[in-house]
């Protein structure tokens, strides 16, 4: 189904619930709210819906105290809820097993699995915000007026940009994805306070558990992987439970010559470990062959009952294998 032929099926939906992947990041909670505010201006009735709870870095945009963590099932008269940025049903920070309504399924993961009843999956999109951009122009929102929605909108669209591109880092940047965020500004979106929340936003422990997880960083299989460990002591001597560690892994890939990055976490019954690519290097196929998934670029895995010792080495055996 076309963005324009969504729209309309949009118009004829009474009561809406937005929602998004578990463990929202950025892009998910950017263009959830994006959505939410949009459709709220053109009078839809919307909410969100979220078993998580909407993290710190991003209470700035509007609506963001919505994401409580206490929404988790569809009202009754909710026939329509849409999904953001999220690849699979199971990872639905929602309760729609029960849910008789219609799912629309907005997405850029190329895996996606189209759980919905309506899907529409662009992998071109560098972040789903992207999509949603487009088809709250079909809706009727007009992003060429500087107004208050615009700019609560246009600030939630924006950060997800940033997000899932690394701030306009990353391959995924698009000629697209440049004009959107143009335009954004040109009504006034503030990029800087935007950046500065999102990522000079750390607090002194978490600049300390750098510091740590750096110290002890090693560089292995010829300099061209690099390995972080974060013990669960090291966290808890620094107070730091759930935090975020996507901006650790991120240092190891800026050494000269590091083609991937592996950041390895303990957790209570195994461990956790996030992966990095740097050029082509496809650590997606990596983390599959230990049970996980991803994309080419950023994969992640959980290994159930090894120590983070086991882990390292799993991981460092599926690398060599996948480098000859
Ligand atoms: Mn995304």
């Amino acid at each position: 189904m076309s963005l324009r032929d969504i729209s309309i099926q949009i118009n004829n939906a009474e009561k809406i619930g937005i929602t998004y992947h578990v463990s929202p990041d950025g892009d998910a909670v950017g263009s959830a709210l994006g959505l939410l505010n949009g459709l709220r201006f053109l009078g839809k009735d919307v909410y969100l819906i979220s078993k998580d709870i909407i993290s710190d870095s991003l209470r700035y945009l509007k609506s963001s105290e919505e994401g409580d963590g206490e929404t988790i099932v569809p009202t009754k008269d909710t026939d329509m809820v849409i999904v953001l940025d999220c690849g699979s049903f199971e990872r639905i920070s929602a309760d729609l097993k029960k849910f008789k309504g219609e799912i629309v399924n907005i997405d850029h993961h190329i895996t996606n699995d189209h759980y919905g009843d309506i899907n529409y999956v662009d992998p071109k999109a560098a972040a789903t915000a992207e999509i949603v951009f487009e088809l709250l122009e079909f809706l009727g929102i007009d992003f060429n007026e500087k107004t208050e929605t615009t700019l609560d909108v246009g600030t939630c669209l924006y950060t997800s940009i940033v997000t899932d591109t690394g701030a306009f880092r990353h391959s995924n940047v698009t000629f697209r994805t440049h004009t959107i965020a143009a335009r954004l500004k040109k009504i006034g979106v503030n990029n800087t306070f935007i950046y500065t929340s999102l990522f000079d936003n750390k607090s002194f422990n978490k600049m300390k558990l750098i510091g740590r997880a750096l110290t002890d960083m090693e560089l292995l299989l010829d300099n061209k992987v690099a390995i972080i460990q974060i013990t669960e002591s090291l966290v808890k001597d620094l107070g730091l439970l759930n935090h975020d560690t996507s901006d650790i892994i991120s240092f190891a890939l800026q050494i000269k010559g590091v083609e991937i990055a592996v950041l390895i976490k303990e957790a209570e019954d195994g461990a956790k470990a996030s992966l990095r690519s740097k050029n082509n290097f496809d650590v997606r196929k990596i983390a599959e062959s230990l049970g996980g998934g991803g994309h080419i670029k950023a994969a992640g895995v959980k290994i159930k009952d090894v120590t983070i010792k086991q882990a390292r080495e799993k991981i460092i055996e599926a690398i060599e294998s996948a480098m000859n």
